[in-house]
C-alpha cells in the first residue's frame, strides 16, 4: 500500500525538472509558525521558506488583505496607474526610510534591477567609460538565479554550466575590507553585498564591517547596495540588518517576508536621484506593482510593524542563540546568526547535516541544512518562548541520537 506522502512525492518527481531534492515531507496546510503534512502530522516550521514567512503561515490580516483585492483588482500592467501602487511604495520607503522604489516580483529581479540602475547611475551620473561598469561582489554570494547573478557565484553548484558569465563583476572574500578598497577602480559602481550571507551558511561579517564599507564607497563614489532579501523585514532584530550598522546603503534590495507569505513581492529602493535613471521605457515586469501585490505587501508590512516582529526576533533570538549554545562543541563546533536567523555547524567527527534534520523531521521539526555541515533555524518571527523551548528540545535530542557520540 503506497502511502500518501509517496504518491505525491512521486508525482512531484513524475512532473518538476529535478533541481531540488526536497526533503522527504508532503505539506498540505500552514497556521502561524506550523504546516502541516498529508498524513496531518504538524511540524514546527524553521525555515519560513528561507525566511519569507516571518509573519507565520497564512497570517489572518494579510489573507484578509489578499482576498478583498481579489474580488476588487488584481493585474493592470503599469501602462496605467492604480489606486494601490503610489500608497504601498510610500508605506515601502518610509518603513526602510528611502524616496522611491522600482516593485519587481522575485528577489532576483530585484538583485537584477540593483544592477541596472547601478550601471545606468555609473554611465550617466559617475561618468563611467560606456560599457566599463564594474561591480564588487563577495565570495559565497547568494543573490539568486538568473545567468547574470549565478555568473559571479563562487559556488560551482549555482554556476557550472550556465556560462558565458556577464562581464563587470569583480569577487572579493567577505568581511574583509582591505580587499574591498584594493578592488575598487576608477570604474567601480557598486559593492553588492549581503549584511549576513544567508546560504553561505549565515555567515555574520566581523563587527562594523558594514559601516566601513560604507565609508569606503562614500570615499569612492561606489554605491553601496545591500541584499536584504532574506536578512529584510525584522528577521534579524532590527527592520533592516543595515540597521545594525547604522549606515543608510545606497540602494537597498527587498523580497521574501514583503510578500507575507502569500505572494512574490520584491522591490528596489534608493534615493530619487538614483533611482530616477530608470526613465520611461528602460525597465519593467508585467506583475511589478500589481495591485494584488501592493495590498498584500503593505499588510506585510503592516503586520511586522504592529506585532513588532523585529524586537521579537531581536529578544527570541537571543534566547534561541543562548539555547543553542549549550550543544556540545564536540558535536556543534559553532553557533551563528542575529535575531532570528541562526545556524549551528556540526564537527567533521559528527558528520554531514542532513541526518539530523532528517532525526528533526522524524520528531516534527522542520529545517535544512546549508552545504554540507551546517543547519539554518529561521523560524516565523511570531514563534513564542515556549515554541522555541519545544525546539531545542526537539533539536538537542535529534542530535544526541544522531552523533556517533555525544558525550
Ligand atoms: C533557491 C538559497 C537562501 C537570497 C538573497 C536574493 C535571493 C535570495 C540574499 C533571490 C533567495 C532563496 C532562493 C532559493 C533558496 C533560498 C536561499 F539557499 F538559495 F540561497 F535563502 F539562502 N538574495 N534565496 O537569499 O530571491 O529570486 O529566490 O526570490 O534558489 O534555492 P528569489
Amino acid at each position: 500500500m503506497v502511502s500518501k506522502t509517496e504518491e505525491f512525492i512521486e508525482l512531484e518527481r513524475t512532473w518538476a525538472s529535478p533541481n531540488y531534492t526536497p526533503i522527504p515531507v508532503v505539506l498540505s496546510k500552514g497556521e502561524g509558525v506550523y504546516v502541516y503534512d498529508v498524513e496531518g502530522k504538524r511540524y514546527l516550521d524553521c525555515l519560513s521558506a528561507y525566511s519569507a514567512v516571518n509573519q507565520g503561515h497564512c497570517h489572518p490580516k494579510i489573507v484578509e488583505a489578499a482576498e478583498k483585492q481579489l474580488h476588487t483588482l488584481t493585474l493592470t500592467s503599469r501602462a496605467f496607474f492604480n489606486d494601490k501602487l503610489g500608497s504601498f511604495l510610500k508605506r515601502l520607503c518610509e518603513y526602510a526610510g528611502y524616496e522611491m522604489a522600482c516593485p519587481m516580483n522575485t528577489g532576483a529581479e530585484a538583485v537584477e534591477t540593483g544592477i541596472k540602475v547601478a550601471r545606468r547611475w555609473g554611465y550617466r551620473i559617475k561618468g563611467v567609460e560606456k560599457d566599463k561598469a564594474e561591480i564588487i561582489v563577495c565570495e559565497n554570494n547568494f543573490h539568486g538565479r538568473t545567468t547574470t547573478i549565478v555568473g559571479f557565484s563562487s559556488d560551482p553548484e549555482t554556476y557550472g554550466d550556465f556560462g558565458p558569465a556577464t562581464p563587470g563583476f569583480i569577487k572579493i572574500p567577505y568581511g574583509d575590507i582591505e580587499a574591498l578598497k584594493n578592488a575598487i577602480t576608477p570604474n567601480t559602481v557598486a559593492f553588492l553585498v549581503e549584511p549576513i550571507q544567508g546560504e553561505a551558511g549565515v555567515i555574520v561579517p566581523p563587527e562594523g564591517y558594514l559601516k566601513q564599507a560604507a565609508e569606503i564607497c562614500k570615499e569612492n563614489n561606489v554605491l553601496l547596495i545591500a541584499d536584504e532579501i532574506q536578512t529584510g523585514f525584522g528577521r534579524t532584530g532590527k527592520p533592516f540588518c543595515f540597521m545594525h550598522d547604522d549606515i543608510k546603503p545606497d540602494i537597498v534590495l527587498v523580497g521574501k517576508a514583503l510578500g507575507g507569505g502569500i505572494m512574490p513581492i520584491s522591490a528596489t529602493l534608493g534615493s530619487r536621484e538614483i533611482m530616477s535613471v530608470l526613465t520611461s521605457g528602460s525597465h519593467g515586469s508585467t506583475f511589478g506593482g500589481n495591485p494584488l501585490a501592493c495590498a498584500v505587501g503593505t499588510a506585510a508590512i503592516d503586520v511586522i510593524e504592529e506585532e513588532k516582529l523585529a524586537e521579537r526576533a531581536a529578544e527570541l533570538g537571543e534566547y534561541f542563540l543562548g539555547k543553542l549554545q549549550t550543544l556540545p562543541k564536540h558535536v556543534v563546533k559553532e553557533v551563528r546568526g542575529k535575531g532570528l536567523l541562526l545556524a549551528i555547524e556540526f564537527t567533521e567527527e559528527a558528520g554531514k547535516a542532513k541526518p539530523y534534520v532528517l532525526a528533526m523531521k522524524e520528531r516534527g521539526l522542520l529545517a535544512k541544512q546549508t552545504h554540507e555541515t551546517t543547519i539554518r533555524f529561521a523560524p516565523p518571527l511570531i514563534i513564542t518562548k515556549e515554541q522555541i523551548d519545544w525546539a531545542f528540545s526537539v533539536i538537542e535530542e535529534a542530535i544526541k541520537n544522531t552523533a556517533p557520540n555525544w558525550n
